[in-house]
């Protein structure tokens, strides 16, 4: 079934339409199998939220768009459930705020890392970074350390939607300011984060999108207010409770 026959008025097409995605990224070489399994678990954090995007969610997408622009160097971090999901998204986003984006992958191979560049580019981005590898996470091992020494390892800002924990505490302990998107508030990622932003990723970057574009012409202290009035702990426990307690539709 392509992605124009999902039957748009059924009530969990959102969900279709996610799953179809990843399964196409998993078929194109661009999702990993562990996607799919990491998928499954934020479906099912989606599902307790009522697949909506709470209101901290929201003031925390103001805000990570906010941090963005206030960047030197924001660099979007892309792997393969992202590339899958949001390929245009993420490159309007980059474009909004002015920022690199860069493959940094879990499970890294070449042909997933090359694999992942082109669909990126097919989808309007100029620049991929990832490729060169030139740069290492410190006290990470292997292949999920490689980061571009120009991108990630140079960046003040970091965009991780879907990060592994080790990693987001990893980048923290380089002195990165982390946004992470994961539906999970109880994740590592989610806890190291100065801005955690818990909402799926499909509603996450194209919120985000608009609220930079949006803000482009907001002077630095306009978005260090909106940045400073996020508070993080209170936006985790909000999607916890949210989460633990909501009432379903
Ligand atoms: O492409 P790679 O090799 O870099 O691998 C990517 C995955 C996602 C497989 C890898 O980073 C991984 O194993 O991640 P985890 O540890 O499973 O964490 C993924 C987190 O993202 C979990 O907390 C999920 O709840 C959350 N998540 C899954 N789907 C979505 C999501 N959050 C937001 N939007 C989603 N659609």
């Amino acid at each position: 079934m392509s992605e124009l026959e999902l039957p748009e008025d059924h009530p969990r097409y959102q969900s279709l339409l996610t799953r179809h995605r990843i399964e196409q990224g998993v078929e194109n070489g661009i999702t990993s199998k562990q996607g799919l399994i990491a998928e499954g678990r934020g479906e099912a954090f989606d599902y307790l939220l009522g697949e909506r995007t709470i209101e901290t969610a929201a003031l925390a997408e103001r805000a990570g768009a906010a941090r963005l622009l206030l960047a030197d160097q924001p660099v979007l971090s892309v792997n393969g459930n992202v590339a899958a999901l949001v390929a245009s998204e993420i490159v309007a986003l980059a474009e909004a705020v002015d920022a690199d984006l860069e493959v940094n992958l879990f499970n890294r191979t070449p042909e997933r890392m090359e694999a992942i560049a082109a669909h990126l580019r097919e989808h309007g981005a100029e620049e991929v970074k990832g490729l060169t590898a030139d740069g290492r996470i410190p006290n990470l091992s292997h292949e999920r350390a490689k980061v571009d020494a120009e991108g990630i390892a140079a960046a003040d800002v970091v965009l991780v939607p879907l990060e592994d924990g080790d990693r987001a505490e990893a980048l923290g302990e380089m002195g990165k300011t982390e946004i992470v998107i994961d539906l999970n508030p109880l994740s590592r990622s989610a806890q190291v984060a100065a801005i955690p932003i818990v909402d799926n990723i499909i509603r996450a970057v194209p919120n985000m999108t608009e609220h930079a574009l949006e803000l482009q012409t907001a002077d630095d202290p306009t978005l260090q207010d909106i940045v400073d009035a996020f508070d993080p702990k209170a936006a985790l426990t909000a999607a916890e409770a949210a989460i633990r307690d909501g009432e379903l539709d």
